[in-house]
């Protein structure tokens, strides 16, 4: 096990400013934590037998932002935290590299277009999969992978390295209060009530909300992650209460400033 190179990786990460990072050895995918699980041809030893470790990195979407979705603002940021999150994760891989480890980025999501994913709603490679084995966080109803720090306001995408780096535990907590409110206030009424992986998620009706969202310049949709009361950015921000999303009166200086935001920049509904 590589000690020194996980402290460096993490010592590099920090310049970069990546506020999260674990890591899953690549042969836990094969101890099927829960069912479904990542069918086979999925799993990092499948895409790339040499694989060792994955190294999971998270850049936040800040909680103002989205809560101004949807909106050009939140498409902007969308696309922000994308192109970093790629950057990123090539610039690690060049690092480990150079370390004397031959290592490849995954990108963060990898597919085309949402006319691609009504077809097959896969990607190769599932980073919420991999976030949840290196440790970063817990699966909510909302079907996104939620961390203390952030809730379900994170983005991921993954590293495949030679190295063996020292891996970090499953999280054994369940971050998900069961509040319900992404499954109650989805536009699309996409999630059930029962939570992931035993849940459906109906990902046609995700997408064609997305599609029609994408024409005005306003998507992705976003409200399942805007409404989870965890993470400690909501402190952070101000934004304990939750309820706001669905009362008017509850912050109405709020609502005042996302009607503004939404009626500039895209086409109106
Ligand atoms: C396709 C996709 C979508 C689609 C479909 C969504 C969906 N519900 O699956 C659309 C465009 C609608 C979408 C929407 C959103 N997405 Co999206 N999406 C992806 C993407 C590209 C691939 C997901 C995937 O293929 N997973 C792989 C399979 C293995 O997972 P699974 O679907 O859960 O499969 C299970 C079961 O279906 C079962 N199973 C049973 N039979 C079969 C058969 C086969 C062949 C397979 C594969 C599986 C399977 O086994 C699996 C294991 O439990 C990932 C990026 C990536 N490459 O990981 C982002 C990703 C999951 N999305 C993300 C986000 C944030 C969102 C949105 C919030 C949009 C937004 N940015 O505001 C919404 C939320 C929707 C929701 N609540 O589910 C983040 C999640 C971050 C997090 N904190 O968890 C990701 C990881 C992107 C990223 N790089 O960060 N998304």
């Amino acid at each position: 096990m590589n000690g020194e190179l996980r402290e460096r990786l993490e010592a590099k990460s920090e310049q970069l400013d990546i506020p999260l990072i674990g890591i899953a050895p690549a042969e836990r995918w094969g101890e099927e934590p829960m069912h479904p699980w990542v069918p086979e041809q999925f799993r990092p030893l499948s895409i790339w037998p040499e694989v060792r470790s994955v190294v999971v990195i998270g850049l936040p979407v800040d909680l103002p932002v989205v809560e101004t979705a949807p909106s050009i603002y939140y498409h902007e940021m969308y696309k922000t935290v994308n192109a970093l999150l790629d950057q990123s994760a090539y610039r690690l891989a060049r690092f480990l590299d150079r370390s004397g480890h031959p290592s490849i980025y995954i990108p963060r999501d990898g597919y085309g277009s949402l006319t691609v994913l009504k077809k097959d709603p896969f990607a190769f490679f599932s980073h919420r999969h991999a976030a949840y084995l290196a440790g970063l966080g817990s699966f909510g109803v909302n079907n996104m992978l939620l961390t203390p720090a952030y809730g379900p306001r994170v983005r991921f995408t993954s590293i495949f390295t030679t190295a063996e780096l020292p891996a970090d535990s499953i999280m054994e907590e369940d971050l998900c209060t069961r509040c319900m409110r992404c499954s109650r206030l989805c536009p699309a009424e996409a999630l059930d009530r029962k939570g992931y992986p035993e849940g459906i998620t109906r990902k046609d009706a995700c997408i064609a909300y997305n599609e029609k969202l994408s024409g005005r310049h306003v998507s992705p949709c976003g409200w399942c992650i805007r409404v989870c009361p965890v993470g400690e950015d909501r402190e952070r921000f101000e934004r304990t209460s939750p309820q706001m999303y669905e009362r008017e009166d509850v912050r109405p200086e709020l609502h005042r400033a996302w009607k503004h935001v939404r009626s500039h920049g895209s086409e109106q509904d």
